[in-house]
């Protein structure tokens, strides 16, 4: 290796694996968050492609381009990869990425295990997958696979299925046990927690509600699993069991997942806002308290998702006014994020519009969920297109916006260089508003009745249909323009300084870390 090359290429210093092995060896932090968010791109694209065929299918009434079942694996595909394989991949990767920066510590704590832990994944990602080649079809009993539909009546291939949930939920965990133990012990002197970068703080919390109910999620599909093959009835109402039970044990599990994709999120729009503002961010204390009670609230409203079982009154006003309480500590956010811009410096880069957008929206389908919080109110909107709605709002302008504006917001810091402001705020504004077109027409099909998951429906329902498809259609060929600004910026670009976002004066807190150097080979000076 020559001198010239050796000068900055400090990994090939030590003598460890170059080329495809680095990545398969790599237990550097950022190597494996670069990994975590191409793996998840790549999921985002199949688990999109999905989305066009649901969109294409409804595009007018009529069966015209796949088959019910074929429609029903859709739904239920899209909605797991773009959970399992797209926002809680995504959102990991940027914990790799950014938590050892913004607490000063060289690495994750646990660098094998971070490797174990993105490596589960395209082999869970592929099984997954690999279930729609089997005989009798992929799942398609919806994202929630509710017994008895993913039990009795479920194809074979629903066994590989829940091996997948399994080792996906493997994979979170650790990740989870890695973002704790680096947080708590290997912060540089002087970070305490209360001077921690908002983004670590909603990592630190989302960690801890991930390893508190991946286990319920493993419990309920093991449930699946002997229910299917050893002849237990845990969800068959046939041998004492009961059917309902199901949707608590998922929803236990289901709810609070809701808010591991979502708690990230504002802790990236936590740290964008104060940097484009030019202010520090109003109520930090209050923000961590906020981030804290959302976190406690969401393991005690599970049963909002089923209001319609036939539960007693009782049961249905608690989970009613636990629900309603979380717009408590989410508009404590709101409002802090608004005072951090109040009479603040503002300017409009690709990171600022994407976490504005993020504000605005979420906020809305934040709206939506707590009209969906009043029971009452519930059993009218119950399986219908509003939740669609509802849910997309907060996943796709919601965790999916703040992923993207993380993604611009650190990318000088990834690659050394800016973004193509020209094309990233067209890549903005035409997602912001295709996006729209995309799902705002679908509250106007639910509170008209549309149901949900369905191939077919009735003809008064073509018109918003229409509009939503070609919506989506728009939405889908805009992050393939994401996809091709990302590579360029890899590839070139403005130069970025030492301080991203010079004219900002970023004020995050993070530090150089050294070079990729740490790999399952043992570097020399340590032998
Ligand atoms: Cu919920």
């Amino acid at each position: 290796m020559s001198t010239a090359t050796a000068a900055h290429d400090d990994h090939h210093d030590h003598g460890a694996p170059a080329g495809l092995m680095r990545w398969v060896y790599t237990t550097n932090h950022k190597d494996i968050g670069t990994l975590y968010l191409w793996f998840s791109f790549v999921m985002f694209m199949i688990g999109g492609s999905f989305a066009m065929v649901i969109r294409a299918e409804l595009f007018m009434p009529g069966m015209q381009v796949v088959d019910p079942q074929f429609f029903n694996s859709m739904t239920t595909m899209h909605g797991l990869l773009m959970v399992f394989g797209a926002i809680m991949p995504a959102m990991v990767g940027l914990a790799n990425w950014q938590i050892p920066l913004m607490i000063g510590a060289p690495d994750m704590a646990l660098p094998r295990m971070n490797n174990w832990s993105f490596w589960i994944l395209p082999f869970a990602g592929t099984m997954l997958l690999s279930t729609m080649f089997m005989e009798g079809g992929g799942p398609a009993f919806g994202w929630t696979f509710y017994a008895p539909l993913s039990t009795t009546f479920a194809p074979d291939s629903t066994d590989f299925f829940i091996f997948a949930i399994h080792m996906l939920g493997f994979s979170s965990i650790m990740g989870s046990i890695n973002v704790i133990a680096t947080v708590l012990n290997m912060r540089a002197p002087g970070m305490t927690l209360m001077k921690m970068p908002l983004f670590v703080w909603t990592w630190l919390i989302t960690a801890f509600l991930l390893i508190a109910v991946m286990p319920v999620l493993a419990g309920a599909v093991t449930m699946m699993l002997t229910d299917r093959n050893f002849g237990t009835s845990f969800f068959s109402a046939a041998g004492g069991g009961d059917p309902v039970m199901f949707q608590h044990v998922f929803w236990f599990f289901g709810h609070p997942e809701v808010y591991i994709m979502i708690l990230p999120a504002f802790g990236v729009v936590s740290q964008i806002i104060p940097t484009f503002a030019r202010k520090p961010l109003f109520g930090y204390a209050s923000m961590v308290y906020a981030t804290a009670s959302i976190a406690f609230l969401s393991f005690i409203v599970w049963a909002h998702h089923m209001f319609t079982v036939g539960m007693p009154v009782a049961g249905e006003l608690y989970f009613m006014y636990a629900t309603v309480m979380i717009a408590v500590p989410t508009a404590v956010k709101v409002f802090n994020w608004a005072a951090t811009m109040w009479r603040g410096s503002m300017t409009f880069e690709p990171p600022m519009l994407w976490a504005l957008a993020f504000v605005f929206l979420f906020t809305l389908g934040g709206f939506t969920g707590l009209m969906m919080g009043v029971a009452p109110s519930d059993m009218q909107y119950h399986d219908t297109y509003f939740i669609v709605a509802h849910f997309h709002y907060v996943l796709v302008t919601g965790a999916l916006f703040g992923i993207i504006a993380a993604v611009y917001y650190w990318l000088p810091k990834w690659t050394g260089y800016y973004p193509d402001d020209r094309l990233s705020k067209l890549h903005f504004w035409w997602s912001a508003i295709s996006v729209n077109v995309l799902f705002f027409p679908q509250h106007f099909l639910g509170l008209a009745g549309m149901p949900r998951r369905i191939p077919d429906y009735s003809l008064q329902f073509a018109d918003w249909n229409m509009v939503s498809s070609i919506g989506g259609f728009a939405f889908g060929l805009g992050q393939v323009f994401f996809f091709f600004i990302i590579v360029k910026t890899i590839r070139g670009g403005e130069k970025a300084t030492d301080e991203c976002w010079e004219d900002a004066q970023g004020l995050e807190w993070t530090i150089a870390s050294p070079a990729p150097y740490h790999t399952f080979v043992t570097p020399p000076e340590i032998k």
